[in-house]
């Protein structure tokens, strides 16, 4: 009833790095408009909040609140290892957001009536069974990756071991034929050098089974073989996605006008080369990497993140200035919705695939960590809608030709008619298809 709807506030646990806060938060700002009167807690570190509510302007129902970060005091990131704040969050957690939570609790009056998480966050399960309520936890990357992680016993026992062949391929789940041993997440197999994150990981595909719904940023005729297996191992498999369309941004601010220039370049002719959020290829791939693209024909868009100077070969901006455009940010969607950009030249981070489908550009993967393989994999394989760098690191050669083969061949041709089939069915999915019912049922499952 509309008095008891009048009560509800639901509690979200973001996972504060990468583009995991993001697309979280997009979903809550879908939901609130959905449920104006039922109140959102967001909960992450105050870096990541910033961010995320940064020109958001006024949100009704949705509430930022910050969580102790876990970092010790006068910290500094290495760029040796960008994952390590990752290990000192996961050591602060659950507490730090138990601690926060009944702060939020006593200033809003309100008792928690529903759990959402970031999937990565398995210990919502028991947060949200010792008060009686929903977990439910979204999941920001794709499918196939989310299935191996529920199978993650299975998957170990038969390609985890030290004399599996690379290109072993996995004949034990359906629709996975086509994948290899090297594709699947280190992560998931064996121990790293931040042991918290795969042990996260490994509860993570034990507990999402206790979940009221699992919510994807996947839309369902993606890649439905697998869709199928998840919704017959989870109660509520809903893909809502592509978030960019569900809950599109209102903000993408565009500060050094990469859509100005893409204006000014030929239809299907530009390169658009972006690492996400923490991926830095090693100093020697990026030099040639440059190389390639200050010697190929075509025009190029390069967001690099940190001291971009610093990082390219002598001279490689002044001599690149006409055909060329570095940047540190860029508005992506819009960029790969622009009619000047061919190809997309990407670490396969699950963000940057979704929107280099929504807008229609084939992709060449250079993958480094967690889901990255297996995505570059889907991509090549499965969808046929791009290709991985040939021998897995960048040289000149490999990019220059898985250029041409893209923006000049009749096989570049057939991925872009394939990436367009994709962008129709995202397109479907959330008019009134698959990813519209889910949010729906998704709406019931959270104010229930
Ligand atoms: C982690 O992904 P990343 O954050 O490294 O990369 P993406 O998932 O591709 O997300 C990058 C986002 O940042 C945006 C871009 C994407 O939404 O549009 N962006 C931008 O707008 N402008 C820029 O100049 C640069 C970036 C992880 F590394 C991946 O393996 C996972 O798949 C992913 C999701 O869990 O999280």
């Amino acid at each position: 009833s509309e008095a008891k709807n009048d009560l509800k506030h639901i509690a979200v646990l973001a996972f504060p790095f990468a583009t995991h806060a993001a697309p979280l938060f997009s979903l809550i700002r879908r939901l609130s408009t959905m449920a104006p009167k039922t109140k959102f807690t967001f909960f992450s570190t105050k870096e990541s909040n910033n961010k995320v509510f940064s020109g958001q302007g006024r949100l009704e129902n949705i509430k930022p609140y910050n969580v102790n970060d876990g970092l010790p005091e006068d910290y500094m990131i290495s760029f040796e290892n960008p994952h390590e704040p990752v290990g000192y969050f996961l050591k602060a957690a659950p507490g730090n957001f138990k601690q926060a939570m009944e702060v939020a609790v006593q200033v809003i009056g309100r008792e928690i009536t529903c759990i959402i998480s970031d999937a990565f966050f398995w210990f919502g399960a028991d947060i949200a069974r010792e008060l009686h309520v929903p977990w439910v936890p979204l999941w920001t990357a794709g499918p196939r990756p989310l299935l191996l992680h529920l199978e993650t016993d299975l998957v170990r026992q038969k390609m985890g071991g030290d004399g599996v062949p690379e290109d072993r391929t996995i004949d034990f789940l359906p629709g996975f034929s086509e994948i290899r041993a090297g594709d699947i997440p280190e992560e998931l197999l064996y121990e790293d050098a931040i042991p918290e994150i795969p042990a996260m990981l490994y509860k993570m595909g034990q507990m999402l089974p206790r979940a009221a719904a699992v919510v994807s940023s996947s839309w369902e005729k993606l890649d439905p073989d697998v869709v199928n297996q998840l919704k017959s191992r989870l109660h509520n498999f809903l893909e809502v996605g592509p978030l960019v369309l569900t809950s599109p941004d209102p903000v993408m601010s565009d500060p050094q006008c990469c859509l100005e220039w893409l204006d000014k370049q030929k239809r299907g002719s530009v390169v658009y080369v972006c690492f996400g959020s923490m991926v830095i290829p090693p100093p020697h791939e990026l030099a040639v990497l440059a190389e390639a693209l200050e010697d190929c024909d075509s025009p190029f868009l390069w967001s690099v993140r940190d001291n971009p100077a610093e990082r390219f070969p002598e001279g490689f901006l002044e001599r690149t200035k006409e055909k060329g455009k570095v940047v540190s940010w860029t508005p992506q969607l819009k960029v790969l919705q622009h009619n000047a950009t061919g190809v997309f030249l990407t670490h396969a981070g699950w963000n940057s695939i979704s929107e280099s489908i929504v807008g229609c550009v084939p992709m060449i993967c250079r993958p480094v960590f967690g889901d990255q393989a297996l995505n570059t994999r889907t991509v090549e394989a499965i969808w046929k809608i791009g290709v991985g760098i040939e021998g897995e690191t960048m040289t000149k050669d490999g990019v220059t030709k898985a250029i041409k083969l893209i923006l000049s061949t009749g096989e570049g041709e057939q991925m872009r008619k394939n990436v367009e089939h994709l962008q129709d069915l995202a397109l479907d999915a959330v008019s009134n298809g698959s990813s519209s019912k889910n949010l729906e049922t998704l709406l019931e499952v959270v104010t229930k």
